[in-house]
C-alpha cells in the first residue's frame, strides 16, 4: 500500500447519530467504527495527509423519506424522475441530534465537512455526485486543488454512502481504497454483495485495515 503522505486523503463517511445504534436508520454495530475512524484520522494527519468528513444532511420532507410518499414504507424502492430510489426512515434531518456526528468522533483536524442530500428532490449517497449521477458536490475539485491523489474511505454505510463514494472516486481518476474494517453495512436485500461487485469492477481496492 505504501506509506501515508501529503497526497493521501481520508474521507470519513456519515458517522452520525442516526446511523448508530438508537438512531433512526441504525446500522448494526455502526458505532464500532468511531474509535477506528479516530485512529485513522490522527494517523493521516500525522503523516501530512488530509481528513474530510461527510454529513448526510436532509431537509424535512426529503424525497428519500418514506414519510414523504403517502402509502409508502421504508426500504421500498420507488421511481423518482432521476431513477430508482430506495425509501428510508426519516433520518439526518438538518439541525437535529440525529444529524450530528457521533459524540465520540474526535477529529478536530478535519479540514472540510462536506454535506450532501440537502436538495429536497435528490438523494446523494456519493460524496462526489448526487443520485441523479450528474450533480457534482465539488469534492473532485477540492481534491484536485489540494493535491490529493489517493483517497481512503471508511464509515457508514459500507454498501451505500461509503461504496458509492469509493466507486465515484475511482471513476474520477483517484486511487481509491475502501477500509472495510472501519465501515459497517446496512445490507438491505443483498446490497452489500452487490456493492462489492461494483467496487471491484470500478477498480476500488478493498482492505480490512491499514
Ligand atoms: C445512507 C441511506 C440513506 C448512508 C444515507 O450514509 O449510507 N444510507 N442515507
Ligand atoms: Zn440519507
Amino acid at each position: 500500500m505504501g506509506r501515508l503522505g501529503a497526497s493521501d486523503l481520508l474521507v470519513l463517511v456519515d458517522i452520525q447519530n442516526d446511523f448508530c445504534p438508537g438512531g433512526a436508520l441504525a446500522v448494526t454495530d455502526g458505532d464500532a467504527v468511531v474509535p477506528l475512524a479516530n485512529d485513522l484520522a490522527h494517523r493521516f494527519h500525522a503523516a501530512g495527509g488530509g481528513v474530510v468528513l461527510t454529513q448526510d444532511w436532509h431537509p424535512a420532507g426529503h424525497s428519500s423519506f418514506a414519510d414523504s410518499h403517502p402509502g409508502a414504507s421504508p426500504f421500498q424502492t420507488i421511481r423518482l424522475d432521476y431513477g430508482d430510489q430506495t425509501l428510508w426512515p426519516t433520518h439526518c434531518v438538518q439541525g437535529t441530534r440525529g444529524a450530528e456526528f457521533h459524540p465520540g468522533l474526535d477529529v478536530p483536524m478535519a479540514a472540510l465537512i462536506l454535506r450532501k442530500g440537502f436538495r429536497s428532490g435528490v438523494d446523494s449517497y456519493s460524496a462526489f455526485f448526487e443520485n441523479d449521477r450528474r450533480t457534482p458536490t465539488g469534492l473532485t475539485g477540492y481534491c484536485g486543488d489540494r493535491g490529493f491523489t489517493r483517497l481512503f474511505f471508511a464509515g457508514l454505510a459500507t454498501d451505500y454512502c461509503v461504496a458509492y463514494s469509493a466507486e465515484d472516486a475511482a471513476r474520477e481518476g483517484f486511487a481509491s481504497v475502501l477500509l472495510s474494517g472501519a465501515s459497517r453495512a446496512i445490507d438491505l436485500n443483498g446490497s452489500l454483495a452487490a456493492a462489492l461487485v461494483r467496487l471491484q469492477a470500478a477498480g476500488v481496492t478493498m482492505v480490512d485495515a491499514i
